[in-house]
């Protein structure tokens, strides 16, 4: 390697040339593409320099369709600017894309390109949202390495200049945004040579500008519009040339040479391939493995829009007979996919065949073996068209036969598979061990990382590959020489081994160091595996070492070090170095300390590693039956549980319920076990407020009433029931394997009733558990809008994905408990969505009588509207009913007592709870009747079997439209502020977390200023946007601020606000792992309280139907700020940052913060007054 090769991800390349050739930068974050904005953002922040020796001016919008405007904005007036985007936000840009493409105005949208939401929401790669603006007018160019991405990104920055044809410069979210590789980074000074300052000039004078102007954006007639949008062939007819062109260019200052149709293979090549992407490598291994003998060959498209016939046709071998053109997209509905019609209407004149097919839809891996698959597909003289490949069509058999995996990894690559937690900091330390290899060796690294959707105790599986040649290979390992467990349950749940190679190395992390320990614990799968495939097999106790060392629970540099030592990547002793190094430059800013005890835990795992010379009879172990399933829903039976074993890939397309839908309750079925430490409880100083139960997210501990008969376990201990004069006996019930021991309830006990204790001496529970949750429910002795009571109902949200302490989920929870079984609820995207609503598990659930929470998801812009639909939806058919009611009352039939329930219900038509009442006695009298009068009056009888048909609508509904402050201060703000004026009965919950924490923490509206968040590196300038008060200004919105740390005020308000016969909105402060509390999640509700009492966040009520019994509609029920700001600020590492990273700029901000806070008191104080003085 002659030039400077640096290991990074596909963002990072895009983003360094984005940065380095614009001006301006227009941002929202979407999943993959945010981290693009981010380092802009950041570099921004820090005051780099781009190729013009400017700072990037960084604006985060509201929504894409915001950013994508103010893009076009600055375009006008003749800047050079960018966006970043993926998936639907891409599609937010649209119409303006078609303005930009109309104004002929250059520009490049770096797109890490990601499925579109559909059936369900996908944040993996496809090609599914570049394909939807193909008819943009923006040119469309594919990068399909992390390599092609930095050269095509600048490729397209040229060619864009040059060319005023705007771009969209893409390649796959996650496989390539998110894959680390060595790439050759080109430097800022290199590409002033590709730059003319004369055109640069000629965009600038172009823009709007009032000393010579020009008018643009007009409307026009039949007359003229159709050869104005022909006027601007000619631009587009020159682009391919001159991308070409640029490509050319690029390859003199790189040496890497791309042309817009890359041809690979055989030159007498009668079978070949056309795909765009990553999609390529894989293909391009089994031509370099078999390509010899097989006639074989492949064409890489790069510039996909404008398609460029005569480059095609010029890159076509003349010896094609057949073509097979891969799709990444799916167009439902028409004769193929997009790049197959393009390539039929480019060889329209030729004898060659061309079939299409489609593969990797959100991410699916496409492997060698699947591309081989693809060849031998095409080789047949009927191939099979239309296909799919890389999953198991069973339905309407459209999938390729798959063969098993073969090896096509350059010779001599390393392939190293680890299995960590989330965020145990397995994924770090992998990326730490590619940057160390790739910066001391000449070796070439990979990295990609794989996640589960949990957003706690979630899988992370880490694919990396060394190697002397360069490394492509974009899908995940399938024979790996190193493979490493770092969590020792995971030996139950997963087959850990099936991707490894024969005599590879097998490291498990557990305590068990002997063969005795290891024969008692290990699955005899494992073991059989382990055997079989002749594996070095060691295990080391890492967990133990750090406690040992200092590190407690932070195993990543243990199993690092063992990596470097036993992988034979490095030299050991040389990489054990190197690692060392690496802490005290990682860790001296930590302190000496830190960097001494990181330093220890290397050593001392060398030490104690133990190599486990097992017994080849192990083969012998069976290969275990499946757990006894036949119990259990089919649902669980043949989704979930593959799932959850990582086997998803395998379930055929027969197997799932249609359109996406998925039953509630299945979460329980998760048992994940993955705390260390559960809750234990002390009944003899519990004083039975049920406050544990209520704060707790995941709904693992709750509060039990039996009857003293009841048969109970043996370690089931009692005390009698408080509060009721009934003989029941009560009992805290925690669920250790849903508990994700974050210890928010302990430290919310009053009395201290609850200590943590180690998981393993709390299995008994397990079983208590089970019992618990099977008792006859007992909920109808204490008030259910009070806290105790509210805390006997079911939460019929539980067990959800939320990270441990998570401050959004005992709000939803709550609600549940509340109104649950009436409850219907529209979603915004958002870590309510993902925590909500990840295939295949769903935390609502039902009660006894299988209703719970009905629970839809649209989009991340429009829930407002989306709920506003759904309930007016209901409201209509709810209406049709009471008219057929009416009409059967109005008739005078004689219907007995139905007459009266009848009556009733429609005198509490719009009244939650007696509507649910009399729904019930309802169903039961209405269908006795019917059995017993059938056929008396025929009208009257189809009138009844028509309303007992309807007998679902009798309940009226309790309509909720939750999401984050992202969507409802932002990008959904526009539909919420229409819901909230439109009058209609709807509530609305606001999960505050002051950032879009689904995206990683990235500022809204509602980050306070001097909030250190993504895309606010500097700490947030403006001050947080009052949405409360914003909602009061219509007067006829109930609105509350409300906090879980104060619960009486919370159920108060949640309870009012689903009574009022109007919109309401309820703000709920969620404390999230992105506000950094020093403390741990395990206090964010003594966080809040914090909040409360420092004044930063405020409590109050607004109840318009106060007005109308004379009294103050506004209550601020917060008291005088008694707490210094300070103590808040120093306690969340989003405010303390600051100090570190621009002190100045901290001092400054947290004082303009503190006189918002001061500020918002006083206005609330006197908007109080003010009510108050009119009520006079
Ligand atoms: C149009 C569009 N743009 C961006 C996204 C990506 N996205 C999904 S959730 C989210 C942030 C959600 O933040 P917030 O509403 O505050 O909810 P939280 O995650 O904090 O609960 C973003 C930006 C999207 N799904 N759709
Ligand atoms: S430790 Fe956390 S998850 Fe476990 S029961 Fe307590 S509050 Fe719930
Ligand atoms: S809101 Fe924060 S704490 Fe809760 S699940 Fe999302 S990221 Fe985790």
């Amino acid at each position: 390697m002659n030039k400077k090769t640096e290991a990074m991800d596909g963002n990072t390349a895009a983003a360094h040339i984005a940065y380095g050739l614009s001006d301006q930068a227009f941002i929202y974050p979407i999943t993959p593409s945010s981290p693009m904005g981010e380092l802009a953002d950041m570099w921004s922040a820090q005051g780099r320099k781009n190729v013009f020796g400017r700072v990037v001016d960084v604006t985060e919008m509201q929504s894409e369709g915001g950013a994508a405007g103010a893009l076009h904005g600055s375009l006008a007036a003749g800047t050079l600017s960018t966006t970043f985007t993926a998936s639907q936000g891409l599609l937010l840009m649209l119409p303006n894309m078609f303005k930009i493409s109309g104004e002929l105005l250059p520009t490049v949208f770096h797109v890490a390109s990601r499925a579109i939401a559909g059936q369900a929401l996908s944040i993996f790669g496809d090609h599914s949202d570049v394909m939807a603006c193909r008819t943009t007018g923006f040119a469309l160019l594919s990068s399909g390495s992390v390599q092609e991405i930095m050269d095509l990104a600048v490729v397209a920055h040229i060619s864009t200049i040059e060319s005023r044809i705007p771009f969209c410069h893409f390649f796959e979210g996650f496989r390539l945004s998110h894959e680390i590789n060595t790439i050759e980074k080109i430097e800022y000074k290199e590409l002033n040579d590709l730059i003319n300052k004369d055109i640069i000039e000629k965009i600038r004078t172009r823009g709007l500008n009032p000393e010579h102007p020009h008018m643009r954006g007009t409307s026009q007639g039949p007359d003229v519009y159709f050869q104005l949008v022909e006027s601007s062939n000619k631009y587009y007819d020159e682009l391919a040339d001159k991308v070409q062109n640029v490509m050319d260019r690029v390859a003199k200052l790189t040496g890497r040479q791309y042309q817009l149709f890359d041809y690979v293979g055989s030159d007498d090549a009668e079978r070949i391939v056309v795909v765009m992407g990553s999609g390529a490598a894989p293909l391009e291994e089994i031509i370099s493995k078999f390509g010899h003998k097989e006639k074989i060959g492949l064409i890489k498209c790069r510039l996909y829009r404008p398609f460029s016939k005569k480059h095609f046709l010029k890159a076509l071998p003349k010896s094609v007979k057949k073509i097979c053109v891969l799709d990444r997209t799916k167009e439902s509905g028409s004769l193929g996919e997009p790049l197959f019609l393009d390539v039929s209407t480019a060889v329209k004149k030729t004898n060659i065949d061309v079939i299409g097919g489609r593969y990797g839809l959100g991410s699916k891996d496409f492997t060698p073996a699947m591309a081989l698959a693809v060849f031998d597909n095409l080789k047949q003289k009927e191939p099979l068209e239309n296909f799919t490949v890389g999953i198991t069509d069973d339905v309407t058999h459209k999938s390729l036969k798959i063969n098993q995996e073969i090896d096509t990894v350059p010779e001599g690559t390393q392939q190293c598979l680890f299995w960590g937690m989330g965020s145990d900091g397995t994924v770090g330390a992998n990326k730490n061990a590619i940057k160390i290899i790739v910066d001391n060796t000449s070796l070439y690294g990979q990295g990609y990382f794989s996640y589960s959707a949990h957003k706690s105790g979630g899988i992370s599986i880490s694919h990396l590959r060394f190697g002397s040649k360069k490394i492509h290979s974009p899908y995940l390992i399938q024979n790996a020489d190193y493979i490493a467990c770092h969590n020792k349950s995971y030996v139950d749940k997963y087959d850990l081994l099936n991707k490894a190679k024969f005599g590879s190395i097998f490291v498990l992390n557990s305590p068990w160091n002997s063969i005795d320990e290891l024969e008692q614990n290990l699955p005899s799968s494992l073991k059989h595996k382990i055997a079989e495939k002749h594996l070095k097999f060691f295990n080391i106790d890492a967990s133990s070492i750090a406690d040992k060392v200092g590190l407690a629970g932070r195993i990543n540099m243990i199993m690092q070090a063992v990596f470097f030592h036993l992988s034979g990547v490095l030299d050991s002793k040389k990489a054990i170095d190197l690692l060392k190094k690496t802490i005290e430059k990682e860790y001296s800013k930590k302190g000496e300390d830190v960097v001494k005890k990181n330093k220890e835990g290397v050593d001392e795992s060398i030490r104690n590693l133990h190599e486990i010379k097992y017994p080849q009879k192990w083969i012998e172990c069976e290969i275990e039956d499946p757990k006894k399933t036949q119990d259990l829903p089919i649902f669980i039976k043949e989704i979930f549980n593959p799932m959850a074993k990582l086997e998803g890939d395998l379930i055929p397309v027969s197997k799932f319920p249609e359109a996406g839908f998925i039953p509630l309750g299945t979460s329980k079925y998760d048992k994940r076990g993955i705390a260390e430490k559960v809750p234990n409880w002390n009944p003899k100083t519990c004083i039975q407020c049920n406050f544990c139960s209520v704060v707790c997210p995941h709904a693992a501990i709750r509060p039990f009433l039996i009857n003293p008969e009841t048969k109970k376990p043996k370690n089931f201990e009692t005390t009698r029931t408080k509060g009721t004069k009934e003989d029941l006996e009560f009992r805290i019930q925690v669920s250790p394997l849903d508990c994700t021991g974050c210890s928010l309830c302990v430290n919310t006990c009053p009395t201290k009733s609850l200590e943590m204790k180690p998981l393993h001496d709390m299995k008994d529970q397990i079983e208590n558990w089970n019992f618990a949750v099977n008792l006859p429910i007992r909920n109808d002795l204490f008030k259910r809008e009070s806290i105790k009571g509210s805390q006997f109902h079911q939460p019929l949200l539980e067990f959800s994905g939320a990270c441990a302490g998570c401050g959004e989920t005992p709000y939803v929870k709550l609600l549940t408990q509340l109104f649950g079984e009436q409850m219907v609820v529209a979603n915004a995207t958002g870590c309510s969505s993902i925590w909500g609503g990840s295939y295949p598990n769903c935390p609502y659930s039902t009660n006894r009588f299988s209703h719970g929470p009905a629970w839809a998801n649209s989009l991340f812009e429009d829930n407002a509207e989306f709920g506003l639909g759904i309930a007016k939806g209901i409201q209509n058919q709810r209406n049709s009913l009471l008219l057929l009611v009416n009409d059967l009352l109005q008739s005078n039939s004689d219907i007995g007592e139905l007459k009266d329930l009848f009556n009733d219900w429609i005198n509490n038509f719009n009244d939650l709870r007696k509507s649910k009442e009399l729904s019930e006695k309802i169903k039961v009298e209405l269908s006795e009747y019917l059995d017993k009068n059938q056929n008396k009056d025929l009208n009257i009888n189809n009138l009844l079997q028509e309303i007992f048909q309807k007998k679902d609508l009798f309940s009226k509904r309790s309509q909720w439209i939750i999401g984050g402050d992202g969507w409802a201060y932002d990008i959904g703000f526009g539909g919420l502020d229409h819901v909230l004026a439109s009058g209609e009965d709807v509530n609305i919950l606001v999960l505050d977390t002051e950032v879009y924490s689904n995206t990683g923490g990235q500022s809204s509206k509602s980050t306070p200023r001097s909030g250190v968040a993504k895309f606010a590196a500097k700490g947030k300038n403006t001050c947080k946007k009052d949405l409360g008060l914003i909602a009061t200004s219509y007067e006829n919105v109930y609105v509350a601020s409300v906090s879980l740390a104060n619960m009486t005020h919370l159920i108060k308000c949640l309870v009012e606000a689903e009574k009022y016969k109007g919109p309401s909105l309820i703000i709920a402060y969620s404390p999230c792992i992105e506000h950094g509390i020093k403390l741990g999640m395990g206090s964010q509700v003594k966080e809040q309280q914090l909040a409360i009492e420092t004044g930063y966040w405020p409590l109050f009520h607004f109840d318009p139907n106060f007005h109308l019994i004379g009294k103050n509609p506004f209550v601020y029920d917060s008291k005088k700020p008694k707490k210094d700001l300070i103590d808040l600020l120093k306690h969340e590492t989003r405010f303390s940052s600051l100090l570190k990273t621009f002190p100045q700029e901290a001092i400054k901000k947290h004082n303009l913060l503190k006189d918002d806070i001061q500020r918002r008191h006083e206005k609330y104080l006197q908007l109080s007054q003010l009510f108050q003085s009119k009520l006079k």
